[in-house]
């Protein structure tokens, strides 16, 4: 009698973990491409009900012998390698490669105008993952959309069990916006080259493909200017609270533009001007109107400083700046801040913000700009960001400008989730995860269309933000929301059908080893 009690016990509890294990294994590979949880969602999935599987034997093929090819196929494999323990190397192909491989092309003659600069086309069936596009870069976003089809454990450093497979069926794909973006503040806290590395790794993951860096402000200056070196040796040597500062040589500036373009991300690099300027005007005397330079800033009230624009030698100090920093930025654009000059007055502002756009120009940049500078008389081709002023937004797009969207009440990645949320700040209101997603760059304003919008991009101030870990949680899971707004077109978004797939991201986040903030708006499906 026991014994036969305890067998019908095994036989119903061996049931139980087969079903299980069933059910786990199907919620993470499911054999339809089309409920595949991928952020950005794709424009379109079509699903054949099949499996592709990598094994052993996998190879990366490339069609073509350029290095720009090798490197994509590169960066797939080492994502590859280390989870899966197979050895995958990257070859060259002309023709089709036999079955269990992934086959990277490039169109012939962008053949393939639909899918842009950016867009790819990613084909699974049984045999071969192939993945084509016009450009590189379009390659390497289609390249994320592979990660995010295997399985999380892709994504740990170390060897796991597969299998690893990909429902079959075909994945057309590209941009709503050509520019989404991230910015860091770098100058209220510094951040480290590996932190800002690691910060463009997520920004490749979601698809972006901008990050502005602001690199100067009122409590420090971050980037070795060699003709002007006191502003990083003096001004680089303190931030918020006190703490020891930093900057980036111009080395390390470069380092990090160079591992940012193998992601096809940009740098934006911003000196903020007229207003902003305390860390200069404690390095050099001769940028004051008064002659004499000022105490190095801990603090975190703005508006009180301004370059002094009467002076022959400050448009000489910008010049040299935006030089130097304009030669080491491959990107097109070229930051002048121009937020919050409240110590400028505003008939010296406009003609500062007028001649500053000459001379970034003369340098070959675009010049981008916060709303603000709509005040003055906008150059041809220049941008406004947008972040709180609507009238100023109206009045760039009055001028012919194009706006970036910032709006500090949706984009703000510094502004708290809720009253609960340590870190962050909340002058432009609580944005919980659903509040991030739920907005549209192209009617957020009356009058301003997707025809007059750039992109969007989401900041992260850094007053309250210390460190890598902080720097995480305000970001995540914010970021992949903002990605989504930049890539997918607005038919496609849907908080309560975005919800599911960013909680399926939590294995992800967990499998890189991010610091997330576990919102309970989203259905997580794993635990932290
Ligand atoms: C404002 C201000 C920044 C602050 C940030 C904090 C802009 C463009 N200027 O945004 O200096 O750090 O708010 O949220």
């Amino acid at each position: 009698m026991i014994n036969k009690k305890s067998n019908f016990a095994t036989t119903a509890f061996l049931i139980v973990t087969m079903l299980l294990v069933q059910v786990t294994s199907s919620a993470r590979t499911t054999s339809d491409l089309s409920k595949a949880a991928i952020i950005p969602r794709p424009v379109s999935i079509t699903g054949t009900g099949g499996y592709f599987a990598l094994k052993a034997h996998t190879n990366i093929y490339i069609r073509g012998e350029s290095d720009e090819l090798k490197q994509v196929g590169q960066y797939l494999a080492d994502k590859l390698k280390l989870s899966t323990g197979y050895s995958i190397d990257v070859k060259t192909a002309a023709t089709t490669p036999g079955s269990g491989n992934i086959y990277l092309t490039l169109s012939e003659n962008n053949s393939n105008p639909g899918l842009g600069d950016e867009g790819y086309e990613l084909i699974i069936n049984k045999d071969l993952a192939m993945l084509s596009a016009n450009t590189t870069a379009g390659l390497f976003r289609g390249i994320q959309t592979i990660r995010q089809l295997l399985p999380a454990k892709i994504e740990m450093a170390s060897k796991q069990k597969g299998p690893w497979r990909i429902a079959t069926g075909t994945i057309t794909d590209y941009p709503a916006y050509s520019y989404r973006g991230t910015a860091l503040d770098v100058a209220r806290h510094f951040f480290s080259v590996e932190d800002v590395k690691r910060l463009i790794e997520f920004l490749a993951c979601y698809k972006m493909n901008v990050l502005h860096l602001h690199l100067s402000d009122d409590q420090g200056w971050r980037i070795e200017i060699k003709s002007w070196p006191e502003l990083a040796k003096h001004g680089g040597n303190t931030q918020v609270g006190g703490g020891k500062g930093g900057y980036y040589t111009q080395e390390q500036y470069s380092e990090i533009v160079n591992y940012a373009k193998k992601r096809y991300i940009t740098i934006v690099p911003e000196i903020d001007m007229p207003g902003h300027t305390n860390a200069a005007l404690a390095s050099y005397a001769e940028l004051n109107c008064s002659g004499k330079a000022t105490e190095l800033y801990t603090g975190i009230e703005v508006g009180f400083s301004s370059l002094c624009t009467k002076l022959e030698i400050t448009y000489k100090f910008i010049d040299d700046v935006v030089r130097e920093l304009s030669a080491l930025t491959p990107g097109p654009y070229f930051h002048i801040g121009g937020d919050e000059s409240h110590s400028t007055k505003r008939e010296d502002y406009i003609p500062f913000i007028n001649k500053v756009q000459d001379i970034v120009m003369a340098h070959g940049k675009k010049v981008l700009g916060w709303d603000d500078i709509a005040i003055s008389s906008l150059k041809p081709g220049v941008v406004a960001q947008h972040w709180s002023n609507v009238k100023n937004a109206s009045m760039a797009v009055g001028q012919g400008a194009k706006i970036l969207m910032s709006p500090a009440k949706k984009a703000y990645l510094d502004m708290q989730y809720d009253k609960s949320t340590k870190l962050g700040l909340h002058w432009a209101g609580y944005i919980e995860v659903d509040s991030a997603y739920i907005w549209d760059p192209a009617n957020y304003i009356p009058g301003i269309g997707k025809e007059n919008v750039l992109g969007i991009e989401a900041a992260l101030w850094t007053e309250t933000i210390t460190n890598m870990k902080e720097m995480e949680y305000m970001i995540f899971p914010r970021l992949p929301g903002y990605a989504e707004i930049g890539w997918t077109p607005s038919s496609g978004r849907n908080w309560s059908e975005y919800k599911v797939r960013l909680g399926k991201q939590a294995e992800r986040f967990k499998a890189m080893g991010i610091n997330y903030y576990p919102s309970v708006l989203v259905p997580w499906e794993a635990t932290k």
